[in-house]
This record gives C-alpha cells, sequence and structure tokens, in this order.
C-alpha cells in the first residue's frame, strides 16, 4: 500500500474524465446551484444528442425513422419522421428534471411547458430539434441546435413574450453535429469548446477548447440556385467571388455541417433574403441567434448584412431572418457590397446629400 499516493498524471486519462458536466463547472469555476444547474442541463441536452444519434445510427433499419409524417408544421414545412422523435426526445429527457419550464421549437407553434419544474426550474430551452432533416434519407450529416434563455416573470398567459428579446440574453448555444462521429460544440460565453461522442463510453469527451476563428477563409457557403431572387449586392458579391482566386463553394444543405465548417475552416455562410422573401429563410431565436453567439465567442461576426444578428429583437417567436455569418474578414465583405448599394440607391434618391 503506497502512502500519500499521487495518481499518474496522464493526458488520455484526464482527457476521457473531462466530460461535458465536468467542463461546465469549470467554464464557470463555481459549484454553485446555478453552475450546477447548468452542468445538468448540458448534460440532459448530451443525453439527447446520443438519443438522436443512435436513433440516426439505426434509422435505415428502424421503421418511422425514414421519410415523411404527412403533416406540415408551424413553417408549412412537411415535417419528418425524425422530426417528431428529436423533438420528443429534447422534452423527455427535460421531464422531472427540475431545470427547464418550457421549450421552444420549429416544430410546435407554441412553447411545450414541463408544468412539475416550472416552480423552480427558470431555464427555457429553445431548440430546433434535426436541422437539415432532408438529408437524413440520403445519410448525410444533420444536426440539433440550441440555446438557453433564463425565464423572466411566471409568464401565467403562456404567451412567453419574455422570450422575444436580443441574442445577447442567450445563457449559453450550441448544436449537436451528427455525421462521422457525433459532436457536440457549446459556449457559455466563455469560449467555444468541442466535444465528441465515444460510443464506447457513451460519454462526450473533450476535444477542442476556446476554438478561434481564423480572420479569412477559402470557403463560402450559399445556395447558388437562388441567384436570380437575390438582392444585387448578393450577386455582386458572388461575382467577386467567381473572380478572385482562392475561394471555394461548400454547400450541404443543411445548416449545422455548413456552420461547422467555417466555424473550423474559416470563411463565410450565407442565407440570404430573396427580392421576395427578404427576411430570408433561417429562424431566429432557434437557429441564428445560437450560431451568432458561437460565431462572435470564437471572434468571428454574424449579421442579418445591415445589423448585428445577436442585436436583433424578435417581434415573434418563429421570426426569420436573414444570416451572413462566419470570419469576420469575409462577413465585413458581403456587408460592404450590401452597403455600396445602399449608397447608390441613397444617392438616387437624393443626389448629393
Ligand atoms: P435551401 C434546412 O431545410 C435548412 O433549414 C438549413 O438547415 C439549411 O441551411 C437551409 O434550410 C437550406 O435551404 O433553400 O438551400 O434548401
Amino acid at each position: 500500500m503506497v502512502d500519500d499516493y499521487q495518481p499518474a498524471q496522464t493526458h488520455a486519462l484526464d482527457r476521457d474524465c473531462t466530460t461535458l458536466s465536468r467542463h461546465v463547472l469549470q467554464q464557470l469555476q463555481s459549484f454553485g446551484p446555478e453552475a450546477q444547474d447548468l452542468s445538468a442541463l448540458m448534460s440532459r441536452i448530451a443525453l439527447a444528442g446520443k438519443l438522436i444519434a443512435r436513433r440516426l445510427s439505426r434509422s435505415g433499419l428502424v421503421e418511422d425513422a425514414l421519410g415523411f409524417t404527412g403533416r406540415t408544421n408551424v413553417q408549412g414545412e412537411e415535417v419528418k419522421k425524425m422530426d417528431v422523435f428529436a423533438n420528443d426526445v429534447f422534452i423527455s429527457v427535460f421531464q422531472q428534471s427540475g431545470l427547464v419550464c418550457r421549450l421552444a421549437s420549429e416544430e410546435m407553434e407554441k412553447p411545450y411547458y414541463i408544468p412539475e419544474n416550472c416552480p423552480i426550474g427558470r431555464y427555457t430551452l429553445l431548440y430546433d430539434p434535426i436541422d437539415g432533416s432532408s438529408n437524413v434519407d440520403i445519410n448525410l450529416n444533420v444536426g440539433s441546435i440550441f440555446a438557453i434563455r433564463r425565464q423572466t416573470g411566471e409568464d401565467l398567459d403562456q404567451a412567453a413574450s419574455d422570450l422575444l428579446q436580443n441574442g445577447h440574453e442567450q445563457l449559453a448555444a450550441g448544436y449537436i453535429l451528427y455525421g462521422p462521429t457525433t459532436v457536440l460544440v457549446y459556449s457559455l460565453g466563455r469560449g467555444v469548446h468541442s466535444f465528441t461522442l465515444d460510443p464506447s463510453l457513451g460519454e462526450f469527451i473533450l476535444a477542442a477548447e476556446n476554438i478561434r476563428m481564423p480572420e479569412h477563409g477559402p470557403n463560402y457557403s450559399v445556395n447558388e440556385g437562388n441567384f436570380w431572387q437575390w438582392e444585387e449586392s448578393i450577386r455582386d458579391y458572388i461575382r467577386y467571388v467567381h473572380r478572385h482566386e482562392g475561394y471555394s463553394l461548400r454547400y450541404s444543405g443543411a445548416l449545422v455541417g455548413d456552420f461547422h465548417r467555417i466555424l473550423m475552416q474559416g470563411g463565410v455562410f450565407l442565407y440570404p433574403g430573396t427580392v421576395k422573401k427578404p427576411e430570408g429563410k433561417l429562424r431566429l431565436l432557434y437557429e441564428s441567434a445560437p450560431l451568432a453567439f458561437l460565431m462572435e465567442q470564437a471572434g468571428g461576426r454574424a449579421s442579418t448584412g445591415t445589423e448585428r444578428l445577436l442585436d436583433v429583437v424578435p417581434g415573434e417567436l418563429h421570426q426569420r431572418t436573414p444570416l451572413i455569418i462566419g470570419s469576420s474578414e469575409d462577413v465585413e465583405l458581403v456587408e460592404s457590397f450590401i452597403q455600396e448599394r445602399i449608397r447608390e440607391q441613397t444617392d438616387l434618391v437624393a443626389p448629393g446629400r
């Protein structure tokens, strides 16, 4: 028997023990009640990710995992079976948790309340349970996006109007990317950190801490099929990258995977509005704002094209927004084309002002 035992400080063992829940407490440098709540909350989100990853890994083998439900959601989009399953998973992992009182999702017109949690659980989870679900049936990557906000007030009329605040009110945000590996990326406002699911342990293990964006990157990620629907300013930007070397178009049709590439390699993702739909397609509260939170934490930039994305105050829960997000120099380049067109239009209207 050894007295004054000193464990071997092996990197591998320490890394495998840096689970998500431990990392949250390290991040907050606290073991107090709120830190414990957020640690437990992130663990529940991780559990949801594991349950969804398991279903996806068998989606070609089990019934009710592929294809459509025959219903349309509040967005008027066809609901896939995985959308429903994933939406229910996030609800289930927070039942009897005492943590989350409300869940707001792309799949539900109004927030779902968990009454047994509400007296104590003052957090709201906003999420897109499976983003890019059309990729499920062709075995390409999909993702879940989430943000955590604090509930302010009693919300007795269940209007959840306290959720209609800008992105700076997010306590935490992140996503789970279901790809060759399952990766969870999150931030509590103290840097961006990624975890990889080790199926042999059933744990998300720390992979990278304090991820920082390059100021410029080679990728631009946009659906060029919309070229003739865009404002001229966006077409100007596309013409620019076509004419200059060093740019590569990478677009999967699933936001989380496209965002992750930009986060890891640099560049810019764009989903601008069109002339007919200037507000764009992506949702503010549970798609763009969480990703903008992460991007700024990683040293990047996120914009509507004319406004800092995190400053936008939604008028309703499912509000859409144009999104230009990525390396600061690349986002600024897109914004410069938009500003140039605004100047031209202003000069036309009021020459010489
Ligand atoms: P489009 C998926 O439907 C999604 O919401 C995002 O994941 C993705 O970035 C975007 O829409 C793709 O839209 O019009 O290019 O097919």
